[in-house]
């Protein structure tokens, strides 16, 4: 590559120049991102255009033509995780050598379920969120005649489950930050007018400095503006809002309700809702009975939680949406960040990932799964050969325009 053709980069996100020539791509000196440039091979495109106007929005900078990739990209390592839809494998980007994750769908299964807006959705937020610190980001999207593939950066510390089947409970200045974070993912996704809807501790993935990325946007609701409200019943029932359960209108309010729930079982190793003996009676057992555990019974908080820690659980476990911590506007989110319980934090410099972590995933390598639960590690990594007579049931127009590749890919480490 001479001088003439480095001089024509330009950082898509920050707009400065790009001068410094690394193993696989440029990378901006201001902002950090890394703009990545494929070695030329049999089906891909060699860079994205980030030539051209410095001053474009991001939105309208689209790669000279796609860059495309395929399953024979990706050497396939382990399964590190599964849900009712998905399958996530750990997998290797053969050509650079570097690790993602891959969210594997069954286009069989999500028609199944008769409604296949949530992979758009999923997608759409992946493209809007993919440069936030603390949401994962997307590196590519592509399909096979029985799948939908998205390649995602990989978040080795595992997730908050997993750490909480560890440590039980945690120190509140522990709790503090990862709160602090999450507040800041959420704020964000909100001034997008997205809400999330899907916050737990499962979603919540540790990085290999202990930083925190939400996952899985797979039923956010696009398109919020300020006091805009949406009505569909979904969530996970242990962190569904009391408005949501009431079949109310509602807001941005309910990421704030399941924030104050996930505190809750940090600080005090058990959900607000658990009732003691409940799993060995049936009548106790059920969704329903949860839900009016929610709507009605006295949310308890432990007596060993400072008064600060107290206050801030029952700020954002409030019944009321519009009297909830975090949501009367304007200004929402100052009540929070001017919360006493937050009262240590520095906003400015967790925003810019300054702010030690309190823990340090234990990691030997960048390929050491140590945060997975063994009962997916161990599963057998490769994908069930194609079913012809599943594939012709399968209106592929469905599916058309899946492919997609970020032009932008974060540098997790300082390795250009
Ligand atoms: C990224 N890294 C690790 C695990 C993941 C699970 C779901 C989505 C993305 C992930």
């Amino acid at each position: 590559m001479n001088c003439n053709q480095l001089l024509r980069y330009f950082c898509a996100y920050c707009k400065n120049r790009i001068w410094r020539l690394g193993r696989q791509g440029f990378k901006c000196i201001q902002c950090k991102l890394l703009v990545l440039v494929r070695k030329k091979s049999r089906n891909t495109v060699n860079k994205p255009n980030l030539t051209g106007d410095p001053n474009k929005p991001l939105d309208e900078l689209e790669p000279v033509s796609q860059p495309q990739y395929s399953l024979d990209d990706f050497e396939l390592i382990r399964v590190i995780g599964r849900g009712s839809y998905a399958k996530v494998l750990m997998v290797e980007l053969k050509e650079v050598r570097q690790i993602y994750a891959m969210k594997v769908i069954k286009k069989a299964l999500v028609k199944e379920g008769g409604n296949i807006n949530w992979i758009r959705t999923e997608k759409h937020v992946f493209e809007t969120v993919s440069n936030h610190p603390f949401l994962v980001g997307l590196h590519s999207c592509f399909q096979t005649p029985s799948r939908l593939f998205f390649v995602i950066e990989f978040v080795q510390g595992g997730d908050l489950t997993s750490h909480m089947q560890r440590e039980r409970r945690l120190p509140e200045k522990h709790a503090r930050f990862y709160a602090a974070e999450i507040s800041l993912a959420l704020n964000f996704l909100h001034g997008k007018g997205i809400i999330y809807r899907d916050l737990k501790l499962e979603n919540v993935l540790l990085d290999h400095e202990g930083h925190i990325k939400l996952t899985d946007y797979g039923i956010c609701k696009e398109g919020i503006r300020p006091g805009d409200t949406t009505s569909t019943f979904c969530g996970t029932p242990n962190y569904i809002a009391p408005e949501i359960l009431c079949g109310e209108d509602y807001g941005f309010s309910v990421d704030w309700w399941s924030l104050g729930v996930l505190l809750y079982e940090i600080l005090a190793g058990r959900s607000p809702f658990d009732i003691a003996g409940a799993s060995e009676n049936p009548d106790q057992n059920t969704e329903d009975y949860l839900f009016q555990v929610i709507l009605k019974k006295t949310i308890r908080i432990p007596r060993s939680l400072s008064v600060r820690a107290a206050n801030v659980l029952k700020g954002f476990l409030n019944r009321n949406p519009a009297d909830r911590l975090g949501c009367p506007n304007p200004d929402a989110f100052t009540e929070i960040t001017e919360h006493p319980f937050f009262e240590s934090i520095d906003w400015d410099m967790l925003k810019q990932k300054k702010v030690i972590p309190p823990y340090k995933p234990r990691l030997s390598s960048d390929r050491d799964l140590a945060n997975f639960p063994p009962e997916f590690t161990n599963e057998p990594v490769h994908l069930t050969p194609d079913d012809r007579r599943v594939i012709e049931k399968i209106d592929q127009s469905e599916f058309e325009g899946f492919e997609y590749v970020n032009p932008l890919l974060m540098s997790l480490e300082d390795c250009v």
